[in-house]
């Protein structure tokens, strides 16, 4: 049998480059070898508010994008969280054997916290689900960027105090990184990761976005003022160009780059991405184009995996003496 896959973008703002390249880039290159699910995680989307109607759109979007990115629905599933209820009721189970304090040394609820009044309880809780959406599947590779990794230790520490107390019940699930890309950073400011929900015109390139404005995003993108590209002692600005360059086509070499002056730099980096892209908008505009299609593929991953998602769930609450029928 082969070993499962499991993996999930948030169906919030615009899908960019570090989701390609720190993720689903990932996904389309080891699936064959997996038997993988990509999740649209709907319900991790509502630990902040989503504008009802954005979401249903988000949603579809989302699903679209996995398609565009490479991800074959004849080999792997791609279905919507909230479609299979295990996700909810393991993350429940989950809750109830987590101490409160591994959940806020977490750095993103941290990160999160801080930057609100009033913080949420899904907020909190949104490692747990996490949890529980790999659990589920007793996935043991997780393709996900760095920012990820925190979680993946948290899952596996769950992981291991649920069978402690009720018996051996889950796969100990293992993070998988790109090796190039995967902490892709801001191209208005190299310190911080490239996010979604990071506003602001010169943060990140969209996945949809169109040549031109992803030539004017990179020409502006923030380095220092050195004369060329030094590739000993890059400042943050051009190693994160060199890494989005990199991670798109392995053509680009520190050989070549050597010495070249910043402007011709950004434009190839421009270059590689643009070519990079093109074959995912026009897939894009494909699996959008045909009535129907979406749908279809969405329901066959939740036909397929709820059976898998249902036999977990009823391991873990017989493990717990919870009421089976
Ligand atoms: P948000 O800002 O809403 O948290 P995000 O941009 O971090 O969004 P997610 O949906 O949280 O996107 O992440 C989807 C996948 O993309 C995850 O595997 C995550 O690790 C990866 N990812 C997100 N941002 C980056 C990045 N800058 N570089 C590499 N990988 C990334
Ligand atoms: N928290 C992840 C999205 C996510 C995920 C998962 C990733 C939810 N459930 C399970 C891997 C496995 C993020 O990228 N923000």
């Amino acid at each position: 049998m082969k070993a499962r896959v499991f993996s999930g973008v948030q169906p919030t703002g615009q899908l960019h480059i570090g989701n390609y390249l720190g993720a689903l880039k990932n996904w389309a290159e080891i699936q064959a070898n997996y038997e993988s699910i990509f999740c649209i995680v709907d319900l991790h989307a509502v630990t902040t508010y989503q504008k009802p109607e954005e979401l249903r759109t988000k949603i579809r979007e989302t699903a679209a994008l996995f398609l565009a990115a490479g991800i074959d629905p004849d080999i792997s599933s791609i279905m919507v969280q909230s479609a299979v209820s295990g996700h909810a009721e393991l993350a429940w189970l989950l809750t109830c054997v987590t101490p409160l304090g591994w959940l806020e040394r977490m750095t993103q609820f941290k990160a999160k916290a801080a930057a609100q009044e009033t913080i949420g309880d899904g907020i909190l809780q949104y490692p747990v689900l996490m949890a529980a959406d790999i659990l589920l599947y007793q996935a043991s590779i997780v393709p996900v960027g760095e920012d990820q990794s925190q979680h993946l230790e948290l899952t596996r520490d769950l992981a291991q105090r649920f069978n402690s107390m009720y018996g051996e019940t889950f796969v100990m699930p293992a993070t998988k990184l790109p090796a190039v890309g995967a902490r892709i950073m801001g191209l208005d400011d190299p310190t911080q990761k490239m996010s979604k929900s990071t506003t602001g015109a010169g943060h990140a390139i969209g996945l949809l976005d169109e040549p031109k404005a992803i030539q004017k995003k990179i020409a502006r993108a923030t380095t220092d003022s050195n004369p060329g590209v030094d590739v000993e002692n890059m400042g943050p600005g051009i190693a994160n160009l060199f890494t989005i360059a990199q991670a798109c086509d392995t053509g680009v070499t520190k050989e070549r780059v050597a010495g070249m002056r910043y402007g011709d730099f950004k434009k190839l980096v421009a270059d590689a991405v643009i070519a990079r892209l093109e074959p995912i908008q026009k897939r894009y505009r494909e699996v959008t184009a045909e009535p129907g299609y979406l749908d279809t593929i969405l329901e066959r991953g939740r036909q397929h995996v709820t059976p898998l998602a249902e036999e977990t769930v009823r391991r873990v609450k017989q493990a717990m003496g919870i009421y089976t029928r």
